[in-house]
């Protein structure tokens, strides 16, 4: 009845109160100058203005609109050169259709064409033949998405998808485009509905149409480092998370009661598998009412945290935007009474069934509303619980037809819901994270997003089919949202529905080795998942979990290191060898920052998998043998193919950490990090198959340091020279 009730009003608002849009013409061209630090481009139905930064940034501004969660980086002045004018190290040429971008060298980064105003606004630049297009955020698609339409508009799956499902839970108006070692990114800086025709209707172009304003878009070029480092500059950088969260997690669709709890945890601990969290779904709450808990399930809430605490394991709530309408309930009586809620344009509040019935949305575009919401957060830190699980923030809404979400002309503080829905969750996780980051780093696991949502959450990749296809296809939803600049990424290991035979489960928990996010998670019909479930395969199951674990060190220090930098964790090959488009093609294996590649194996049966691997010598980590190139090695369902590029230092947790160096023909010189508590340090290291120097001399944390491709000899440390038959140096911890 909700849920008709609820479709019936929401289409009665929309068609009173939805404005049909019809933006006027661009019309002639009239006139260009340089008015301060900006190009005024003046036609007859809009004023375009162009700024640009000395280092391959340049905006263009055609109309204004609901005020988005983006910074302008430094504008330098632009000056005229005849028929083009320069930006920082860029050109920029006017057009009789459009204008062409030229990087230092004149060689054409871009070239788009005026938009076009009618119903909607369309955007659009050139392609050519071979060029890599990707990005968009969370994409069910091959790793190049050229050739496909897809559209903008933040969605619930209505629990579960595969390859070519669009839209997902999150969008982000994010695209690169190139070839030959020259890329391009587009950013539009607009949070509503939009269709990108990627070269689907016209090979050579690539269309973005928007249905509301602002038209307003940075174009970034240089080097694929450099790219994501500016784009974090405008979108925001990925916050610095806690150490914990990289450790394994064990979630179901629900641990009914804090017996089943305990019992898991126990079965963990008795085992001696590292596990970092457990998840309680949504049957912890009392009736989903936000911020309580199921008093004869989890009535000894507290009790039970404090019993994983000891064993060093966090417990992980999921939350919800929907606020249960029920006078009498605190939180809804709050809400409606210092007005937190969204509303119809009529001022009446917006009322839809989602899990607790009818419930109200608050409205967290509102500063106040977010501090609000947050505010509660404190009565679950206060019960134990370390980390936050935002699902639903699409937002989603049940529904008897048509599109799951708030209606269109729904009202937020910046704008018509239809112009602002992509940031619904973006802003419910900007409100967990402003406050609980007071205190502490925090954990919070958001399904939808939008650009920069790194900075606040994680992301997984929602209610996947439990398929090898869907395995295949989910390390590419994880690299288009890398190369959105989303970088805190992972996915529910062995798909969200169906029930994964012991060999897709083991591979799934092989291809996620370095996803940040190491979290297995299935749906309620779903068979049991703790690695114990898996009989016969129980120790295959545990081992790979344990690979993981050795792994943390190294990945938490990837993920500072994006802190500070801006680029993504994980990496498509194309990467390190651009200018090579063999890369382009691979899509079944990724980076770790730019020292590993995991070559999982994502087929059934396999008995062997070809390796692709870019330029240069690496080490395979399994036997240290240098390999280069293309070639096929023999696999094992034990079997994980990774690699060591030469020159790299690699961190594993193995009872204290040890640092792996991986020698090359040259000194090289790495930086990491090392977390202690809540800080972490920083060490440089310079070394080649002989000598190392390590900045501080004293890392603490640190037990080992393994020189791989040792052939004997004295190793130098420091200017120190250490007796060693083998290449391992122990040190004084
Ligand atoms: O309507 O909370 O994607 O991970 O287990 C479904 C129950 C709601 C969807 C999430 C999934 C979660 C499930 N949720």
């Amino acid at each position: 009845m909700d849920v008709i009730n609820y479709s019936l009003t929401r289409d009665k608002y929309d068609s009173m109160f939805l404005p049909r849009s019809k933006y006027s013409d661009l019309g002639k061209l009239n006139e260009v100058r340089i008015q301060d630090n900006a190009i005024l481009v003046r036609f007859d139905g809009y004023d375009l203005r162009i700024q640009g930064t000395a280092d391959g940034i340049i905006k263009f501004t055609w109309t204004d609109g609901p005020v988005m969660p983006v910074a302008d980086p430094e504008f330098v002045k632009p000056a005229q050169d005849g028929q083009m004018y320069r930006i920082g190290n860029n050109t920029l040429s006017l057009e009789s259709d459009g204008f062409s971008i030229m990087d230092g060298s004149g060689i054409t980064m871009h070239r788009e064409f005026f938009p076009v105003f009618a119903e909607t606004i369309t955007h659009s630049f050139e392609i050519h033949p071979g060029d890599m297009v990707a990005g968009l955020g969370e994409r069910a698609a091959p790793l190049n998405i050229s050739g496909h339409v897809f559209r903008l508009w933040n969605h619930d799956a209505n629990g579960s998808y595969g390859p070519d499902s669009d839209p997902l839970y999150l969008n982000a108006p994010v695209i690169l485009h190139g070839h030959a070692g020259k890329f391009t990114l587009l950013f539009y800086a607009n949070a509503g509905d939009a269709t990108v025709d990627a070269g689907y209707s016209n090979e050579r172009r690539v269309s973005f149409s928007f249905r509301s304003k602002p038209l307003a878009y940075y174009i970034i070029t240089g080097s694929l480092d450099s790219i994501y480092e500016k784009l974090s500059r405008i979108t925001g950088k990925p916050y610095r998370p806690p150490y914990w969260a990289f450790e394994f997690q064990q979630s179901r669709y629900s641990y009914m009661n804090s017996r089943e709890v305990r019992d898991l945890v126990d079965g963990f601990v008795s085992r001696g598998i590292p596990l970092g969290a457990v998840y309680l779904d949504i049957d912890y709450m009392d009736r989903f009412k936000m911020f309580t808990f199921d008093n004869q399930r989890f009535g000894d809430i507290g009790q039970l945290t404090e019993y994983m605490r000891e064993r060093g394991v966090k417990l992980i709530t999921i939350m919800e935007p929907s606020v249960k309408m029920e006078p009498g309930f605190e939180l809804y009586d709050e809400g409606l009474r210092n007005g937190h809620f969204v509303r119809y344009p009529d001022g009446n509040v917006m009322y839809a069934p989602v899990w607790p019935e009818m419930a109200a949305f608050p409205d967290f575009t509102d500063a106040n509303t977010r501090e609000w919401y947050a505010s509660k957060y404190d009565f679950m830190r206060s019960m134990g619980i370390s980390g936050f699980w935002h699902d639903m923030n699409e937002p989603a809404i049940f529904v008897a037809w048509g599109d799951n979400t708030m209606p269109r002309s729904a009202v937020h503080s910046i704008g018509r819901h239809e112009e602002v829905h992509n940031l619904y969750g973006y802003y419910m996780d900007k409100a967990a994270y402003d406050h609980l980051s007071r205190i502490e780093r925090p954990f919070i696991l958001s399904r939808s997003g939008w650009a920069g949502i790194s900075q606040y959450a994680w992301i997984w990749t929602g209610d996947t089919e439990t398929s090898w296809k869907e395995l295949k296809q989910n390390i590419l939803t994880i690299l288009h949202m890398s190369l959105s600049g989303i970088t805190l990424t992972g996915c529910d290991i062995g798909g969200f529905t169906g029930s994964p035979t012991p060999e897709l489960f083991i591979r799934w928990l092989q291809a996620s080795l370095f996803f940040p996010l190491y979290r297995v998670h299935s749906d309620k019909k779903s068979k049991r998942r703790e690695p114990w479930a898996f009989g016969d395969h129980e120790k295959e199951v545990i081992d790979v979990i344990r690979l993981r674990h050795s792994f943390v060190p190294h990945i938490y220090s990837e993920a500072v290191s994006s802190s500070e930098s801006g680029v993504p964790i994980l990496r498509p090959l194309f990467w390190v060898e651009p200018d090579n488009p063999v890369m382009m093609t691979v899509d079944d294996e990724y980076m770790i920052g730019d020292s590993m590649i995991i070559a999982p194996v994502v087929e059934e049966h396999a008995v062997a998998r070809k390796i692709t691997l870019p330029k240069g010598r690496w080490y395979n980590i399994n036997d240290d043998r240098i390999v280069e190139g293309s070639f096929t090695m023999d696999v094992d369902l034990g079997t994980v193919p990774i690699f060591v590029r030469e020159g790299s230092a690699i961190l594993r947790e193995n009872n204290g950490i040890e640092l792996h160096l991986y020698p090359g023909s040259q000194m090289s010189r790495r930086v990491f990090y090392i977390n202690n508590g809540n800080d972490d340090a920083r060490v440089e290291i310079e070394f080649d198959g002989g000598n190392i120097a390590i900045s501080p001399p004293k890392v603490p944390g640190i037990k080992s340091i393994i020189m791989h491709g040792f052939s004997g000899g004295d190793l130098l440390l420091n200017g120190e020279t250490i007796k060693t038959g083998d290449g391992v140096i122990n040190l004084m911890l």
